[in-house]
């Protein structure tokens, strides 16, 4: 049985290209700074972001944990959105690893913070309260089902940060899929922001890595705390090649990936029995509900995997959907296919 995997972006696998890269790569010792390749990509990714400096890291989690520690020491206080991905999915690392203390506040639907909410969160300097020293955003915003934050809210976050003294790092594992949303260079959407992380896989469908950018001063730090975390890859330029092809092939196609996201969206809203908000599908997720009361959106999801399409089952937020390199147009109207029928037969 063929599977329409559309559970995450993160199940792409990487192109020809990508393995011949992989194949032919120049490789040293990273730990040394002696891999041409790494150092090539570290560059590269940079460059995109209009930053000084790069480090390879060994995934999203890694490059969030290793700029909040960079950022801040222990006892100090992080602000982030109550529905951001280091908040709910990244096993508590900084409060476990490195001290931080989070301060949550509620996010909007569109993936943004209310100004005033992180005005009120900072602290001032008084013995009872954390030190707060940072600003987390999140670029696309994955439980805000894609959101695209624009660059007029990011710089007024960093302008508020700026009053109070703080640094500003965003999450942006998707932001090559905001800046293609939006139809702008990525380096506007990361301008104001202190640090920046971003994925080379999901999207951009290389196997694995994603990049740590900021000032050069940063990037030193963010390599010790990186080492410090067992993070340290010798020979890692098999990794950075395949990134390489990730930034130089793979980013504009993110497009077609919307453009499937935006067509499954517009199928579900045919489907008696699903429901969806068809203004909320931006970028490359499709999230949605069932309004029958026959079936859990778990049990809905496992029936979908029996016949061939896997998504998930995100509660309370309903069902996720993620297109992405691996999909292509006919996946779509084959996994309409397979819901319509599988709601039809609940109706007998
Ligand atoms: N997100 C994954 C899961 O962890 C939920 C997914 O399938 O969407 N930031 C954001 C915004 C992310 O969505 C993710 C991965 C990460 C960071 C972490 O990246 P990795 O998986 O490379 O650690």
């Amino acid at each position: 049985m063929d599977v329409i995997d559309l559970r995450s972006d993160t199940v792409t696998l990487p192109s020809p290209k990508m393995r011949q890269a992989i194949a032919a790569a120049e490789l040293g010792d990273d730990v040394f700074g002696e891999d041409p390749t790494t150092n090539r990509l570290e560059d590269m990714a940079a460059d995109r972001m209009g930053a000084e400096a790069g480090l390879l890291v060994a995934s999203g989690t890694m490059g969030n944990l290793i700029s909040i520690l960079a950022h801040c020491g222990r006892g100090d206080e992080v602000i982030l959105g109550d529905q951001s991905h280091t908040f709910r999915y990244e096993a508590g690392g900084i409060a476990a690893l490195g001290g931080v203390h989070p301060f949550t506040i509620a996010n909007s639907p569109d993936g943004t913070m209310c100004l005033a909410d992180i005005a009120a969160a900072i602290h001032p300097d008084n013995v009872h309260f954390p030190r707060t020293k940072l600003i987390c955003l999140e670029n696309t915003h994955n439980r805000c089902r894609g959101a695209v934050l624009t660059p007029e809210y990011t710089e007024s976050v960093a302008d508020l940060a700026g009053e109070h003294s703080l640094s500003v790092h965003l999450d942006g594992a998707r932001i090559f899929n905001a800046a293609v949303a939006l139809g702008l260079d990525v380096a506007e959407l990361t301008r104001c922001v202190d640090s920046v992380t971003f994925c080379l896989s999901k999207g951009l469908a290389a196997p694995v890595g994603s990049v740590v950018c900021g000032s050069a001063e940063f990037i030193a730090s963010a390599r010790r705390i990186r080492k410090s975390v067992g993070g340290g890859m010798r020979q890692c330029g098999i990794i950075a090649a395949a990134g390489i092809v990730a930034l130089e092939e793979m980013t504009d196609r993110l497009a077609d990936d919307h453009a499937n996201a935006r067509r499954l969206a517009e199928g579900i809203a045919q489907i008696d029995g699903l429901s969806i908000d068809l203004d909320t599908v931006v970028t490359n997720m499709v999230y949605f509900n069932l309004t029958t009361d026959r079936l859990t959106c778990d049990q809905f999801a496992d029936r979908l995997a029996e016949k061939g399409v896997k998504c998930l089952a995100l509660s309370p937020m309903g069902l996720r959907m993620v297109t992405h390199y691996g999909i292509q147009t006919a996946d779509i109207d084959g996994a309409l296919n397979v819901m319509a029928d599988l709601i039809n037969a609940l109706h007998y």
